[in-house]
């Protein structure tokens, strides 16, 4: 019960906390693409990579998240980095790329 109630709460600040959740992701995204990119052998993908990882900086310091976080997550693929967000992005990325 105990628990239900702490689950309950925590989704409702989830709820509150989504756009700032979203405008974090960016800025998450791209650490951890920075922190990852150097080890990236392949000097095309690199490079790239690199570039989407700026582009994805401009368009979070434009406001634009939504293509922001693409422009990260494609980075991702093309560098072979696995990014993780936090599940409350997770869910609105989800949402977004819904078929
Ligand atoms: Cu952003």
């Amino acid at each position: 019960m105990r628990s239900l109630m702490m689950g309950m709460a925590f989704g409702a600040a989830l709820m509150f906390s989504v756009g700032g959740a979203w405008a974090y992701t960016c800025p998450v995204l791209v650490s951890q693409l920075k922190a990852e990119l150097p080890k990236v052998k392949d000097q095309k993908k690199k490079a790239e990579a690199e570039k989407l990882t700026a582009e994805c900086e401009k368009l979070h310091t434009a406001g634009k998240h939504n293509e922001s976080v693409d422009k990260c997550v494609e980075a991702g693929k093309v560098a072979g980095i696995k990014l993780t967000m936090s599940e409350a992005a997770q869910k609105i990325y989800d949402q977004m790329h819904k078929k």
